[in-house]
């Protein structure tokens, strides 16, 4: 099979402060056949995975996940109408598959309770989501809070399994999904926090990250082709030389770019990703889309990761092994045969005059709209009770004409405020909670969920953190932000790897005994010019007696602080 993967277009130009330096010289034409794609047939691997496949595609051969779509809501009436029992329930269903529908049951931590994970491109919410998402965890009282994700998302927490029919209808009826959101699918799209509203944005990738979610999901309600991959995939637009979405370390990035002849295209990169046992960040394909291109794209692309994927070894089985399996060109290869195109365009190598350090959103920011400005406020460790939702969206109907945004920071930002409106903005209760001048420790906090509600938690993440970061801000002159990043496991969720010092949790010993531990990392730049944070340190005791005069050895040293009078 022979397919040209890259168009021959050749392409240098210089344009403002940024250089084009040189063009990807066009690739030979890819015979499939001798490059080794032969064994990786559907047939082939169907047979493969007869004989090796993991465990969880065997739950998934047994009943796919896609059946949750519709049982989820009959599971809820048996429960709701007693005539089953949760222990009565199919113990794959209830662990696994329930996950299809977005509900992870957290049995560790809180049995019977599930969190609800949703869907929430470049992480845009209405006043009228915010307070129908209160809505749903109300009736939980203390159990029901919720979490800004690191994937600019919202987890609803509490959630009984009788009432998750009812919780899903909501949640669709509001324009937002919790399908696809769990195991072997797609995750939340990200882009830009600041998207339309960025003096410096290249394009503004709201309306693309949305069509991209409604096609890869059929609106919401599931698409079942697109469903059962052999791992999760996460997928990222980047519109400015921030990266705000983290490109390098997603799976499929598009990091917008200007051509030569002054169009915004998208060089493409694959294969980043975090785990247990590897760590990597994305590789360039090569190539570049257009924007008409881009949905198209990762729809073939995940269609070439569920035909061609391995699935035997679960370690093994994000996108960056397929790529690795069958080279760079022949994946692009593949993409390009799967969406029926002769090839794509070289991909646009551009190299700037200039540094660009990566923006803090928080605070207030003079919009591209002349008189306008968004307000980024910090919620320490991303967490909301179920009031926090209803003082949001009166903030946002009062201010920023009804939307929120969140971000990958687990923050919140309100765009379109009036530059007249802000000192009253400044004034309202909810910013004495969620500071809009947050220190530079609380601003640049992250932390996955921890052991309070996450089964793989090796420690306590949220709580410590929000404690660690107020002692450091109180012992300690910042001059600037210091990222702090909280994992407490190494799957690596608060993405320790990407921050200026990174926390993630492990075993130690203090005076002989086993407690909760840590290995630091430091050194993570993000934005343009990334490089992941590297372990310094393993076994460190979290008691903060230990902790705190580490990391404040570790700040002075590094990163310019002073201890207080
Ligand atoms: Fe994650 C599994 C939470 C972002 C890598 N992650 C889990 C589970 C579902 C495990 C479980 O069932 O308990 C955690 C749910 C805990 C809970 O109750 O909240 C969980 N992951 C999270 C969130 C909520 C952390 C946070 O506090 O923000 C993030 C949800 C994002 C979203 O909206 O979808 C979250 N997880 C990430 C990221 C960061 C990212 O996407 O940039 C990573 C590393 C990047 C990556 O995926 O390559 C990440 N999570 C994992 C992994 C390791 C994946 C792997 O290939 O091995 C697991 C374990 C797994 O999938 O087997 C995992
Ligand atoms: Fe749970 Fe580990 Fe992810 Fe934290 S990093 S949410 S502890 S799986």
């Amino acid at each position: 099979m022979q397919i040209n993967a890259f168009s021959s277009k050749n392409r240098l130009s210089v344009s403002g402060s940024r250089r084009l330096v040189a063009a990807q010289a066009a690739a030979p034409e890819i015979d499939m056949e001798v490059s080794g794609l032969k064994h990786l047939s559907p047939e082939a691997r169907e047979r493969a995975m007869a004989k090796k496949a993991n465990n969880f595609e065997k739950v998934k051969r047994a009943k796919c996940g896609s059946n949750m779509w519709t049982e989820v809501h009959e599971l809820s009436a048996l429960l709701k109408e007693g005539k089953s029992t949760f222990e009565e329930l199919d113990l794959d269903d209830v662990e696994v598959r329930l996950k299809w529908a977005g509900l992870f049951h957290r049995k560790k931590r809180a049995p019977e309770t599930f969190m609800m994970r949703l869907k929430v491109p470049n992480g845009e919410l209405t006043s009228t989501q915010l307070r129908s998402l209160g809505d749903i965890i109300k009736p939980y009282g203390e159990a029901g809070c919720a979490d800004i994700t690191t994937r600019a998302n919202i987890q609803l927490r509490g959630i009984k399994l009788d009432d998750a029919s009812d919780a899903i209808n909501k949640i669709q009826d509001m324009g937002l999904t919790s399908f696809m959101t769990g195991m072997d699918n797609v995750r939340n799209l990200t882009g830009s926090p600041i998207a339309g509203l960025d003096p410096h944005e290249l394009v503004d990738v709201r309306e693309t990250l949305v069509d991209m979610q409604n096609v890869i999901t059929n609106y919401g309600k599931g698409r079942a082709d697109l469903t059962n991959l052999p791992r999760k995939i996460n997928i990222c637009i980047s519109p400015t030389r921030d990266d705000f979405p983290h490109t390098h370390i997603n799976d499929l990035g598009f990091q917008a770019v200007v051509n030569a002849d002054g169009e915004v295209v998208y060089n493409v990169e694959v294969g980043g990703y975090f785990s247990i046992k590897r760590n990597v960040t994305s590789i360039p394909l090569g190539i570049s889309v257009t924007k008409d291109q881009l949905v198209p794209f990762a729809e073939a692309l995940m269609l070439v990761f569920r035909d061609h994927g391995p699935r035997e070894n679960r370690q093994k089985t994000r996108l960056m092994w397929l790529v690795e399996e069958v080279g760079e060109r022949a994946f692009a290869a593949l993409v390009a045969d799967r969406m029926g195109v002769d090839g794509f365009a070289p991909a646009v190598e551009v190299a700037y005059d200039d540094v660009w350090e990566r923006r803090d959103i928080l605070g207030v920011h003079p919009q591209k709209q002349e008189g306008l400005s968004w307000v980024g406020a910090c919620v320490p460790a991303g967490r909301f009770q179920t009031e926090d939702f209803y003082e949001m969206a009166d903030i946002a109907d009062k201010y920023s004409g009804g939307e929120m945004r969140i971000t990958c920071e687990e923050n919140i930002l309100f765009p379109n405020v009036s530059n007249d409106s802000i000192e009253a903005m400044r004034a309202e209760p909810l910013f004495a909670k969620f500071k809009i001048d947050a220190g530079n420790v609380m601003r640049g906090l992250v932390s996955c969920t921890g052991s309070q509600f996450c089964g793989f938690a090796l420690i306590e993440t949220k709580n410590r953190a929000i404690e660690i970061a107020e002692q450091l801000e109180a012992e300690l002159n910042v001059p600037a932000p210091v990222r702090i990043h909280w994992t407490g496991c190494p799957n690596s969720c608060g993405q320790a790897q990407v921050a200026d010092i990174g926390l993630m949790g492990g075993p130690a010993k203090h005076e002989g005994k086993a407690v909760e531990g840590v290995r630091i990392f430091t050194g993570g730049k993000i934005g343009e010019g990334a490089v992941l944070a590297e372990q310094i340190e393993k076994g460190v005791p979290v008691r903060s007696d230990v902790l705190v005069p580490r990391l404040k050895e570790i700040m002075i040293e590094q990163y310019g602080c002073t201890e207080k009078a």
